[in-house]
């Protein structure tokens, strides 16, 4: 393993305590249920981020039919005989360990873990087994734009090429009663999950242009609980972006809502409004530079992996309770090592090429094209979010 040193950064301004429920308990509760006087009094104070000003720079125009990559194609010995290149963000727990995991070892992948803890990310390779000529961990903290480009920098100075992005980590904070905010200021989960995620792409789009690598792929992590047109997705809080005022006017909370649509913090719903930005990023991509690059770009939902860290700010009576309601009830759980394999076969099957997809995966375990909800499909607010976010990540 080629810990890389010098990506290391300052302090991350993420503040994590895992496995502690010591986040703000809102009044959503169990399960939409309320949550009783004793518990809420156990609330400790969240995270607090120093907010900072936006830098501003151009963005490129895209109308050719083939990308550098294809015209500067090697021969076809080239790209089968050496192993795939693949960053994963957030790669150090729950499902983008699975995939690391699941990608390393056949051998055809070298993993690039793109993570915020790297003591972390270096246990969890190791406890599970992952080969270490078969990975690298860099740091990457999406909840700090500065941190994001220094990765950018770091993986091009590594010299190794990128054949398949993973978009996959997030935060979810659904018991705050107060927004935390990102380096730059945004509010946390939309900051790390969508504009994170939406500036570490633009950067690294050149390099996956430059891939020579057979199948090159952008994957973006969605969700169920994003899409409305699902039961789980019309849990409340449902998603709704409504016209992005709030995100217009850069979710800050300074005279200005830190929700995408202009409303009252609430952690459930700021999560899964990201997952909607993270949809409609994955198809405003396939739009703009499917046909220029022929990268592949598609998102997924990989079923329900009520086991993993995602769950951590959520109270310990949800975090028990959770996965037998999913797996009994529900019908939708899978394992994290389930859900590994799905978002690998995203990564590396041939037969999921296609671009602009949602993957969903049946009670088989066997995927299929799935339809996203209105919202989340919708070509003009995708365009719209696409303008804005590079406005608040400094692309334009
Ligand atoms: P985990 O909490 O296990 O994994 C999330 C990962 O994101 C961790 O590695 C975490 O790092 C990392 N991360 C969080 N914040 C940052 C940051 N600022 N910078 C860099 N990395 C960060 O959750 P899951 O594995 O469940 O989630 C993975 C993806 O799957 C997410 O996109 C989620 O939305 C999606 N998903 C999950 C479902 C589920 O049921 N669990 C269902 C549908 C989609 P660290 O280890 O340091 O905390
Ligand atoms: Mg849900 C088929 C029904 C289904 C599925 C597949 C999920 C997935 N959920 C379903 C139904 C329900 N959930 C129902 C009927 C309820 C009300 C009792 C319910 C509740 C619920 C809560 C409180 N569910 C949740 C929560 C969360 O806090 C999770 C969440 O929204 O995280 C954002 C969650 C989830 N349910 C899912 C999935 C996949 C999640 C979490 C992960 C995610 O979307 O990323």
């Amino acid at each position: 393993m080629a810990l890389q040193a010098a990506s290391l950064l300052p302090a991350a301004v993420t503040v994590h305590k895992e496995g502690k429920s010591n986040a703000c308990f809102k009044d959503v509760g169990f399960f939409g249920l309320p949550v009783s006087d004793h518990v809420r009094a156990e609330c400790k104070s969240s995270l607090v981020f120093r907010r900072r000003e936006l830098q501003v720079r151009p963005i490129r125009a895209q109308t050719a039919t083939t990308g550098p990559a294809i015209d500067q194609a090697a021969p076809e010995e080239k790209k089968t005989l050496r192993k795939g290149s693949v960053i994963i963000t957030g790669a150090s727990s729950g499902l983008g360990l699975a995939t690391a995991k699941a990608l390393a070892e056949t051998g055809k992948w070298h993993v690039i873990m793109a993570c915020r803890n790297f003591l972390k990310a270096e246990k969890a390779a190791k406890s599970v087994g992952i080969p270490k000529e078969n990975y690298t961990i860099m740091h990457l903290d999406l909840a700090s734009l500065e941190s994001v480009r220094q990765f950018a920098d770091n993986f091009r100075r590594s010299g190794r090429p990128l054949d398949v992005l993973v978009c996959n980590a997030a935060v979810y904070l659904p018991t705050a009663k107060e927004p935390s905010f990102t380096a730059e200021g945004f509010e946390l989960s939309v900051g790390t999950n969508h504009l994170g995620h939406f500036l570490l792409s633009r950067l690294l789009l050149d390099d996956l242009k430059q891939s020579d690598y057979p199948s090159k792929r952008l994957i973006i992590v969605g969700s169920i609980t994003g899409n409305t047109n699902t039961l789980a997705g019309n849990v409340p809080p449902k998603a709704n972006l409504g016209d992005l005022r709030g995100l217009s006017g850069g979710l800050n909370g300074i005279n200005n809502s830190v929700m995408i649509d202009g409303g009252d913090f609430d952690g459930a719903k700021a999560y899964k409004d990201s997952k909607v930005c993270n949809m409609l990023t994955m198809q405003e991509f396939h739009r703009r530079f499917h046909e220029e690059t022929g990268i592949c770009f598609a998102s997924l939902y990989p079923g329900c992996i009520a086991t993993t860290g995602l769950f951590r700010e959520h109270i310990p009576l949800f975090r028990l309770l959770f996965p037998p309601f999913q797996k009994y009830i529900t019908k939708g759980y899978v394992s994290e090592e389930e859900a590994g394999k799905r978002l690998a076969q995203v990564v590396s099957d041939p037969s999921l090429t296609k671009s602009g997809v949602y993957w969903s995966w049946n009670k088989n375990s066997a995927s299929f094209e799935n339809q996203l909800s209105k919202e989340a499909s919708d070509a003009e607010k995708a365009r719209k979010l696409w303008e804005v976010s590079e406005k608040l990540v400094g692309l334009a």
